[in-house]
């Protein structure tokens, strides 16, 4: 063990004693953690121990019958000790890992361990749609519900906002159906939307056209319609995306600039809006919990438009396009038009920053840096039209052919960091790069994910991740399975996969939590969401969360509410800073930007099973 693996683990062992949730504190008995779902038969399996105890521990992995598989005896004196018994290949269920007197949670080896996963992740998008009704044909009795924000039609929030400034209003009202909501409230963002959509959507351009979501696949009103159900999830998000955007020829008043310092005495100019994109739809105002989505009280409105919301429907309208091409030539022109009136209208107004027009009722998905996103436009522009305008601008940015390697100023994928899905698109899609660029945009590839290899070599809970623990960490962590995962592909080296292998373990269990952060899986599963309708622990009228919904996980940055305050204030470190309690939006929400990247590894993970 490394002399930083020694102090992260005693850092950790000194902040275990102080979290609680029924797991077996350090300093008390040892404790096995390990992937609660279980291996693949050819993939790495590894575990992690915690021992108070001096010296060595006597380990045994056991089949159901208790017959020992593989056994050893752990690294001498306290702290955390890694398991490796990856050389057991035998197919079987309920095995368990111990480790002197302590015991694993019971888990099972198969080439199929995956194949539920991909399913049910996506399935989440399908329990998120706005405007139809959730059928119990599809996802059972305890999770239909009727539908909700059906139409879902606004106008813009005003004239004036809450803090006095008069925007004006808006000309027109849209129909803004369909989407998805956001996660645990009921608002629609195009920042956000424009992230998720792209993920369901790259992993079929990668994955050469989604086989594992053909059509019929999976439980949605689309299957049997012709068409991969991945991309008839997709379209209902694109939907929405598209019905943001602002009619030709209004004129609205927006202010221009960085204005955060003067918000209450914003200024404004007319500006010809042809072709921007409204930031949001959203309640006028936080609703309680409970809250199902169908029951909404609130009015709805559209927020002002923003550059960024622009750039994430002319990014995504533009990858929509060709990929509809050949399965819905109306569609396909529907989304390059509105892609190309995007752009062009973000060129125009590149300083539209979104500011928020009510108090509360919905998240800001802020940001004031933009040249990602344009890089980010541009490149899916250049990808679906070869056109040398977008190629142009696309080489003339900073990005270009960046992945998340902050030593070189391209950060790990998230809402407001979107550099690295241009780069992963280029080599996704086929394009016009020259060979030098692929191979550039390929070297880049991995040297990211030699970095998050080595992160993962060095941390006792094999985490690919070595950077502070931030609201939605978990999806940062999927997000970093992507690069491994296309890594891999490009390679064929087997730690990129070993990695990926982390990831899903550590989201499955293998934490010092001992917590499963996927609902459904494991044997301690996420129970309490931050969701207004998945309720059940506190109204047993309401569902527990579905299956395969992803908590947003570890968050050690944004004391947001009361629970993680708490936590902090007991001195919770890193992936010790997480309570499974429905009040911590914080922590334990869910979202569509944490799920998508959920389904696209564990669809490529599940793909890379020796059959
Ligand atoms: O995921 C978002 C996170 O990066 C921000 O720090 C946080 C606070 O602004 O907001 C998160 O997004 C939430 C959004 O604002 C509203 N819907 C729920 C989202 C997930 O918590």
């Amino acid at each position: 063990m490394s002399g930083k693996n020694s102090s992260r683990m005693s850092m950790l062992a000194l902040t275990l004693g102080f979290v609680s949730g029924g797991i077996a504190a350090a300093g008390e008995e040892p404790q096995v953690d390990l992937n609660q779902l279980g291996f693949l038969t050819d993939g790495a399996k590894r575990a992690t121990v915690m021992t108070p105890e001096k010296g060595a521990l006597a380990w045994a992995l056991k089949d159901q019958g208790g017959e020992i598989l593989l056994d050893g005896v752990t690294e001498d004196g306290a702290g955390t000790h890694q398991i490796d018994f990856s050389e057991v290949s035998r197919a079987g269920q309920g095995y368990v890992l111990s480790a002197g007197a302590a015991e694993s949670a019971p888990f099972d080896i198969a080439a199929g361990v995956y194949d539920d996963l991909k399913f049910d992740a996506l399935a989440f998008f399908y329990h998120q749609r706005a405007s139809t009704p959730i059928e119990a044909q599809y996802v059972g009795d305890r999770w239909a519900r009727p539908a909700a924000h059906m139409p879902d039609e606004a106008t813009c929030y005003g004239p004036k906002d809450f803090r006095g400034n008069d925007w004006g209003g808006c000309p027109y009202t849209l129909d803004a159906s369909r989407g998805w909501y956001d996660a645990g409230d009921h608002g629609k963002y195009v920042v956000n939307g424009g992230i998720s959509v792209w993920t369901l959507m790259n992993y079929y351009e990668w994955s050469g056209g989604a086989p594992a979501f053909a059509d019929g696949a999976a439980g949605i009103p689309e299957a049997g319609n012709g068409v991969n159900d991945l991309l008839d999830e997709a379209r209902w998000e694109m939907e929405f995306m598209l019905s943001m955007q602002v009619p030709e020829g209004a004129t609205l008043t927006l202010p221009r600039g960085n204005q955060m310092k003067s918000l209450k005495k914003l200024k404004f100019t007319a500006v010809d809006a042809s072709g921007l994109v409204h930031h949001k739809l959203a309640d006028e105002y936080w609703t309680g919990l409970p809250m199902p989505p169908h029951e909404d009280p609130a009015t709805r409105y559209l927020h002002y438009p923003s550059t960024a919301a622009t750039l994430n429907l002319a990014a995504t309208a533009a990858q929509c396009a060709r990929i509809w091409t050949e399965i819905d030539e109306a569609f396909s022109v529907r989304c390059l038009e509105a892609a190309e009136r995007a752009y062009a209208a973000a060129k125009r107004l590149p300083d539209l920053y979104a500011i928020d027009v009510t108090e509360g009722g919905s998240g800001a998905y802020g940001d004031l840096q933009l040249d990602d996103e344009f890089y980010w436009a541009a490149t899916e522009l250049y990808i679906t039209t070869g056109e040398e305008a977008y190629g142009d601008d696309m080489r003339g940015s900073r990005y270009f052919l960046g992945t998340p390697l902050v030593s070189e100023g391209v950060r790990d994928i998230a809402w407001p960091a979107v550099e690295a899905l241009g780069t992963l698109s280029l080599l996704s899609a086929a394009n016009g790069l020259g060979p030098d660029e692929i191979t550039t945009a390929k070297r880049n590839l991995t040297a990211a994910a030699d970095k998050f290899v080595s992160e993962a070599e060095n941390d006792p809970y094999g985490v690919p991740f070595d950077r502070p623990y931030n609201w939605g960490s978990n999806g940062d962590m999927a997000n970093r399975g992507i690069i491994l995962a296309m890594a891999y592909r490009e390679t064929g080296d087997e730690q990129y996969r070993d990695a990926l292998t982390g990831i899903l373990d550590y989201l499955l269990g293998r934490n010092p939590l001992s917590q499963s952060y996927i609902a459904g899986y494991g044997e301690n599963p996420m129970k309490a969401p931050h969701h207004r309708f998945w309720l059940n622990v506190i109204d047993e009228d309401l569902p527990p969360p579905p299956p395969g919904a992803l908590a947003g996980g570890p968050n050690e940055t944004n004391p947001a509410e009361e629970v993680i305050r708490d936590l902090m204030d007991k001195g919770c470190k890193a992936y010790t800073c997480y309570a499974d309690d429905y009040r911590a939006f914080s922590l334990n929400e869910v979202a569509i930007n944490w799920n998508a990247p959920l389904v696209w590894i564990a669809a490529a993970y599940d793909g890379m099973a020796a059959e």
